[in-house]
């Protein structure tokens, strides 16, 4: 798993973001963070994932009063209970109530070679080609932000911004949320955090000439990337739908095969309430990749497993805090093990 913070040593300016050259595309592909030697790392993740951590961990090792502990079907059923109120639903809990009797029924066991096969189960649940973040053959990467209201698309928008400019990467972002005038607000801060260029309409203005403006800018100053931000909600989703696929095509004729990245972001504290999100989402705006945000935040983080099992896309990033470094490009592995360990 990838920190934003693994190469710096102090504060969040964007002097000493931008003395960091390692290559985003590394930053961002997981797993690369093991060649870092990653050692406060996992530590963050394990932060992060501490809520759901404390209701599947702690409820497992209840299961355990004694030293060892026969597998049989109240156990299994017990077992099951608790998978599922992490939110990772009854598909992702049956798999892991299988895998768990196929290896050990009939068997006293021990906790830890329960932990360690549910720590597989998921980790193979999770597994994922093509986590790194999209980049264009030439610049620039045109990545859209999609999400309902509130679910975290303008700070994971900072965060990502940071992220880029810290590994040396030029961009522009734009403020296509111009249905309330805060969010063009909230993303000019950020901007102006980070040190880069943003593009805003007038409050009311269209989103997707905003849109345009901010790929047109990208393309005259030669940035890296370019980030458009999306409204959550307009008068109706229908609305909303439409709004979206003419931003992609305003965008698209612009810079042909853009946009190259269309990042839904979900709100992991909604639990299985995200899944929904994604559905109304996925499809209309063209998604191509996940970011699961405030999993810092939420005892749900289990919700993960159905939204890789019933979504052809992958989870991309994970939100970690409000702050400018606390998101990870997400990694089936650690994101497993902090799960469950610690
Ligand atoms: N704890 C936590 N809060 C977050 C995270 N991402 C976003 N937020 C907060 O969630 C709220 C909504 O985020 P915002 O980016 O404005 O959502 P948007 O409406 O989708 O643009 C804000 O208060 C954010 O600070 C995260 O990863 N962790
Ligand atoms: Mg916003």
């Amino acid at each position: 798993m990838a920190f934003w913070r693994s190469k710096k040593t102090n504060d969040e300016s964007p002097e000493n973001a931008a003395q960091a050259p390692e290559a985003v595309e590394s930053a961002a592909t997981p797993g690369s963070a093991k060649k870092d030697g990653g050692g406060g790392i996992l530590t963050k993740l394990s932060s992060g994932l501490q809520k759901t951590r404390r209701v599947l961990g702690t409820d497992i090792r209840d299961l355990f009063k004694s030293e060892g502990r026969l597998v049989d079907e109240e156990f299994l059923g017990e077992l099951f209970a608790r998978l599922i109120r992490t939110d990772m639903g009854t598909g992702p809990a049956n798999k892991i109530r299988e895998e768990v009797a196929r290896q050990f029924r009939g068997r006293v066991v021990h906790l830890e070679e329960v932990i360690q096969t549910i720590t597989e189960e998921i980790r193979s649940q999770l597994r994922q080609d093509h986590g790194g973040l999209a980049k264009s053959e030439s610049p620039p990467t045109v990545i859209l932000v999609v999400g309902v209201n509130g679910s975290g698309k303008t700070t994971s928008i900072g965060k990502l911004a940071h992220h880029l400019t810290a590994n040396g990467h030029s961009l522009v972002l734009g403020a296509g949320d111009t249905f309330r005038a805060a969010a063009v607000e909230q993303l000019t801060i950020w901007a102006g955090r980070i040190g880069c260029e943003i593009v805003t309409g007038k409050s009311g203005a269209d989103p997707a000439s905003v849109a345009y403006q901010t790929v047109d800018k990208a393309i005259e100053v030669g940035a890296d990337y370019a980030i458009i931000d999306t409204a959550g909600r307009l008068q109706t989703q229908s609305n909303l739908m439409q709004e979206l696929q003419k931003i992609r095509n305003v965008i698209g004729k612009r810079l042909p095969g853009s946009p190259h990245e269309v990042l839904l972001v979900l709100d992991a504290t909604a639990g299985q309430n995200a899944i929904s999100q994604a559905k109304g989402f996925s499809a209309a705006a063209g998604c191509t990749g996940i970011v699961l945000a405030k999993l810092d935040g939420s005892a749900k983080g289990g919700v993960v497993l159905p939204i890789r099992e019933q979504f052809q896309l992958p989870v991309k990033f994970v939100g970690l805090g409000e702050g400018m470094q606390d998101m990870a490009a997400f990694d089936p592995d650690s994101f497993a093990e902090a799960l469950l360990k610690g």
